[in-house]
């Protein structure tokens, strides 16, 4: 097998906080214990094959800038597939990362017809079967590209041709055969053309009620095969689309509430899509938690100037720890992981770049890591919101939730003076600045 990567001799090692090689990991150490537990079985971390080897670097204005030989036309299709196959693995495991994440075209080349696209994909599983036997590396997630061909550009489950649909369910049930056969945890749904470009010619809820009904057929069939894996839906507003159905976490979490999909159906969460719906990550980690959905997560950042999915490696520790801390304290991953849906950007034009890149990201994540394990142990936001409800468990509180207080009670009681309510301090700053100090500590630069 011909080595691409050769400047990068062999895996990264862990080099600890003062390293002096650029390429060694400061922070991302995976079998150091945190709270008991192995760093990579926390992080569950993944490299995805799209970004950093299907893509050859094109924006909307200017063609491809990376190095990428097997993407050249003229090469025979199936050859430059395992090319680039061998390049991913070579780099994963260099990496030393445990798992990978694909799309079906990102795998494997479009035949002439459906039953060829079907029997290449086929090869090319079997081909990662075997470099998956070889490396030990596992698989997070599989998907489907139900965006890229135009013949969704009216969406997939969504387009109001019931062939689209059609031809949407048999990609998908093949992509879901290959991430069965290659012993996924999950299966990744991303809808990145169910939605609309202008309501002047769509039907809203028709188009949910299609949805509803691939969903449900993708759950039938992971049942029927014995597929263990998690189901995720993965949310983002807009882009391609003017609008996306499976726009965040809360409009996905009342989709699946209304069509009975709850407890079969979890979120993939991305960085980039959370703050592309206005919201932080934080919140939309937050939400699939506390709503019960969820799943996974794709670790990237977004641009705070530009208004799109820049989809840039993670690289802040202070809106990671907050979001590693919600995972810890949920009880932390159960199939899920952070995948690196990020991309380099196109001048990063060296082989070495795609490290640098996922080196960044690990430290980042290992970092944040160390500081959300401090936040537990130390307790004190966990009992600053405890102390925030605590009169909930009283008797009025109890009275109000249990169900046996009525407004007309209620204001009996309002009236007759016993029910005064006094505001407290919601005390953010102080708060702030207690995380604050754990992340100066676990970073090593206070006391
Ligand atoms: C697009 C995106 C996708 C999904 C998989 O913004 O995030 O790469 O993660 O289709
Ligand atoms: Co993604």
């Amino acid at each position: 097998m011909v080595e691409f990567f050769a400047d990068v001799p062999g895996r990264i090692p862990f080099g600890g906080p003062e390293a002096a090689a650029d390429l060694a990991y400061r922070a991302y150490d995976p079998d150091r214990l945190v709270l008991g537990k192995r760093m990579e079985d926390h992080l569950r971390p993944a490299v995805c094959y799209w970004h950093s080897f299907a893509s050859p670097g094109m924006d909307i204005f200017g063609q491809g800038t990376f190095d990428r030989p097997w993407i050249d036309p003229g090469v025979d299709p199936m050859g430059a597939a395992r090319q680039k196959m061998d390049a991913a693995f070579e780099f994963i495991a260099k990496l030393g990362v445990p798992f990978f994440c694909f799309h079906d075209t990102d795998m494997a080349p479009a035949g002439a017809d459906y039953a060829e696209t079907k029997r290449n994909l086929e090869a090319m599983v079997e081909y990662a079967a075997e470099h998956m036997r070889r490396t030990g590396i596992r698989l997070l997630w599989g998907t489907a590209n139900l965006f890229g061909h135009p013949r969704f550009a009216a969406g997939a489950a969504t387009n109001p041709d019931p062939e689209a649909f059609a031809y949407a369910a048999a990609q998908v049930k093949n992509a879901i055969d290959a991430t069965h056969r290659l012993g996924g945890v999950n299966y990744v749904l991303w809808g990145g053309r169910e939605g609309y470009e202008t309501l002047l010619n769509t039907r809203l809820r028709r188009e949910a009620e299609q949805l509803a009904r691939f969903l449900t057929l993708v759950v039938e069939y992971k049942h029927q095969i014995g597929f263990k894996g998690a189901i995720l839906v993965e949310p983002k507003p807009q882009e391609p689309t003017k609008h996306q159905y499976d726009y965040d976490v809360a409009a996905v979490h009342g989709f699946l509430e209304r069509y009975g999909l709850v407890g079969e159906v979890f979120v993939n969460i991305e960085a980039n899509h959370a703050t592309l719906a206005g919201h932080s990550f934080h919140h939309e980690v937050v939400y699939a938690i506390d709503h019960g959905i969820f799943g996974s997560i794709d670790a990237n950042r977004g641009d705070p100037q530009c208004g799109w999915d820049t989809d840039q490696f993670p690289n802040s520790v202070e809106e990671m720890s907050l979001v590693l801390f919600e995972i810890l304290r949920a009880g932390g991953f159960t199939t899920g992981g952070f995948n690196f849906d990020a991309k380099l950007r196109r001048q990063s034009i060296d082989r070495s770049d795609l490290f640098h890149a996922h080196v960044g990201g690990l430290d980042t994540l290992a970092q944040s890591l160390l500081v959300a394990a401090r936040l537990i142990e130390e307790g004190a936001l966990e009992q600053a919101r405890d102390e925030r409800y605590a009169a909930w468990s009283g008797p009025l509180g109890r009275g109000i939730i249990e169900r046996n207080l009525t407004l007309a009670d209620l204001e009996q009681q309002v009236v007759a003076g016993t029910i005064d309510p006094h505001p407290v301090s919601g005390r953010q700053e102080r708060l702030e600045n207690l995380v604050n100090r754990t992340l100066w500590r676990a970073l090593g630069t206070g006391h």
